[in-house]
């Protein structure tokens, strides 16, 4: 099958086709921009909810239990979860538990990506991931990745809903502001709220929440191992998504993201004709000294 015909199929909802689509996206085999031109006019309608958080602090877990309302409520979410730190393709990540529920129903679709063969980054990987569940149908689209450094951030901002998750044995971390994901949440959650500690976070994010303005984060109190608070999480959600529109500040985050999109695209760009001289003669001049590297580099990305 081309790209063209795979993509057809997969719009008219063939499952193997889906999959094999994002598969060969993710490869990005040959023709694959003009695949993602097509699947960027059929996307524009899901809900984006970024989820992050500190290392184990159960955001998987709770992924998996918001998933389990989702398709309770007969909803088709997507799942793309972005592991920076890892070189490997990471079924640990996204934890086992996502993954033979997306293979029991076909209206789940579940992707990992790794740091292992990302060119262009992860961050132009899972933007091209998310237009295509966003195209494909799926609604809403959930983001899960470890808040630990700057990249990982940048792949959560251009969500419409940031899902901050902490738990009390970051308790610390999170009071000393050192978690600096915190100032991107739009909805905090505390899980783990069976152990010691977890009303003091809640306590310190609650006067994070209050010297916002504009939209105030609600903090939740999750244990989601037992599902509880996952209703209410749910809840924050639906209230964001309705602030957003109300505010029109779903349309600001649209065009940031799209914005953001475009960089981290140029980023994949340049990082393909950085390893890729399919025409070598600006290196070959570099390798004989005939040419400096700066304006051959500078000739290349502007494509003179
Ligand atoms: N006691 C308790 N344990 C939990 C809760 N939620 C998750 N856990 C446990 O915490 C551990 C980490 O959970 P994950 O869901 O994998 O956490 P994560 O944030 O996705 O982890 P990374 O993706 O590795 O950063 C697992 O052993 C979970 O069973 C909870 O509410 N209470
Ligand atoms: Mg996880």
């Amino acid at each position: 099958m081309t790209p063209s015909e795979l993509l057809s199929a997969a719009l008219e909802g063939d499952r193997r086709s889906r999959a094999r689509l994002l598969s060969s996206l993710e490869d990005r085999i040959d023709g694959w921009r003009e695949v993602m031109a097509t699947l960027d006019k059929h996307a524009g309608e899901a809900h984006l909810v970024g989820i992050t958080g500190v290392p184990g602090s159960g955001k998987s877990t709770l992924v998996g239990a918001i998933l389990d309302e989702l398709l309770e409520s007969d909803l088709s979410p997507a799942v793309v979860a972005v592991d920076p730190a890892s070189p490997f393709t990471g079924g640990a990540l996204l934890g086992d538990r996502i993954r033979m529920m997306a293979a029991g129903d076909p209206r789940l679709m579940v992707r990992s990506m790794s740091a292992r063969g990302r060119l262009g980054g992860l961050a132009s990987g899972s933007s091209s991931l998310v237009t295509a569940f966003d195209a494909l149908g799926h609604d809403p689209v959930l983001i899960e990745t470890v808040g630990v450094g700057q990249s990982e951030v940048e792949v959560i901002d251009v969500a419409d809903t940031v899902i901050v998750v902490v738990s009390p044995e970051w308790g610390d971390a999170v009071q000393a502001g050192k978690a600096g994901i915190v100032e991107i949440g739009d909805i905090y959650v505390v899980n783990k709220a069976d152990r010691p500690g977890a009303s003091n976070i809640e306590r310190v994010l609650t006067e994070v929440a209050e010297e916002r303005a504009g939209w105030r984060p609600p903090v939740v109190s999750t244990v989601a191992t037992d599902g509880i608070g996952v209703f209410e999480v749910i809840d924050a959600i639906g209230s964001h998504r309705e602030h957003l529109v109300q505010t029109g500040e779903g349309d600001d985050r649209r065009r940031r993201r799209r914005r953001a999109w475009l960089r981290h695209a140029i980023e994949e760009e340049v990082a393909l004709r950085a390893t890729d001289p399919d025409d070598g003669t600006l290196w070959d001049e570099v390798e004989k000294g005939s040419l400096d590297p700066w304006t051959a580099a500078a000739r290349l990305v502007n494509g003179g």
